[in-house]
């Protein structure tokens, strides 16, 4: 907990830095300079369930922030609809995974808030920017492919298909799950718009607004809606994505760690 103090306390001295400096490269030299020794940090708890995509976004924020050996996951079945019971509802309201479990009790739900937990901790804010505008167009961005994309393909799969199976989808509304659909192929050919010109979502850097969509493109294969083969940019901006370990090896990442629940 001690060293968890001493690294938010770090990331508001690099923040403030940052704030007075437009300057990326030099803020990087900056936050780099930090001490952070995550061998310190109580380990924290992840409940998930290992393939889906969501989970998947956390997994590789903390591979990207090298915090894998700081967490231990905790399996919750989805297809025993295990997150809709009342343990689980205590730990998060939604009923959704992941959920992130602090050594203090605390909870914390939601993809872009675990990230935004996971990359303060040692003050180099890599994903979810350094600067005001950094912050502010990654936040954008990543919410834009929630929108547009990742979570119009989980109402796809929730309502138009079997989803997590009867005992679980007791309502479904498949006109509505179909126009999500619809919905999520036109954000596919927005994203390639948006790579045609960059060549990450949010500019020029890997980001959490690049997990976000990654999320969408693995929902995307779990429900073989394939990414439409003239948006060219969108497909090989994934190929890239496909060859960085935190994503390759998301999957993998719980099997040490593993925890019943
Ligand atoms: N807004 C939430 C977030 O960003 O964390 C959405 C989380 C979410 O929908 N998670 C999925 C879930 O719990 C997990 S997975 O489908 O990707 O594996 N779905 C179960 C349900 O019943 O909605």
């Amino acid at each position: 907990m001690l060293s968890e103090k001493k690294g938010l306390t770090n990331a508001l001295l690099a923040y403030n830095f940052v704030y007075q400096s437009a300057d990326r490269q030099e803020s990087i030299m900056i936050s780099d300079k930090i001490n952070f020794d995550p061998t310190k940090l109580a380990l924290m708890k992840i409940h998930d369930w290992h393939t889906g995509p969501y989970p998947a976004r956390v997994r590789i924020a903390l591979a990207e922030k090298n915090l894998q050996s700081r967490v231990q996951f905790v399996s919750v079945n989805l297809y025993k609809g295990e997150h809709k019971k009342a343990a689980f509802l205590a730990k998060n309201y939604s009923g959704t995974l992941p959920v992130l479990e602090l050594d203090d009790g605390t909870f914390i739900a939601e993809c872009t808030a675990i990230t935004e937990y996971l990359d303060a901790l040692d003050g180099s804010t890599i994903l979810t920017g350094k600067t005001p505008r950094e912050k502010g167009v990654i936040h954008m961005m990543s919410k834009r492919a929630e929108l547009e994309l990742l979570d119009a393909i989980s109402v796809y799969f929730h309502h138009a298909t079997p989803g997590l199976g009867p005992d679980v989808e007791i309502y479904q509304n498949a006109e509505w799950g179909f126009r999500q659909r619809d919905k999520a192929l036109r954000g596919m050919h927005y994203f390639d718009a948006v790579l045609q010109k960059q060549p990450f979502i949010a500019g020029e850097f890997f980001s959490m607004a690049d997990i976000t969509v990654i999320g969408g493109l693995i929902f995307a294969e779990i429900v073989k809606l394939p990414v439409p083969a003239e948006c060219l940019a969108l497909l090989a901006w994934y190929a890239r994505m496909e060859e960085r370990p935190s994503v390759k090896n998301r999957v993998t990442m719980s099997e040490p760690n593993q925890a019943s629940v």
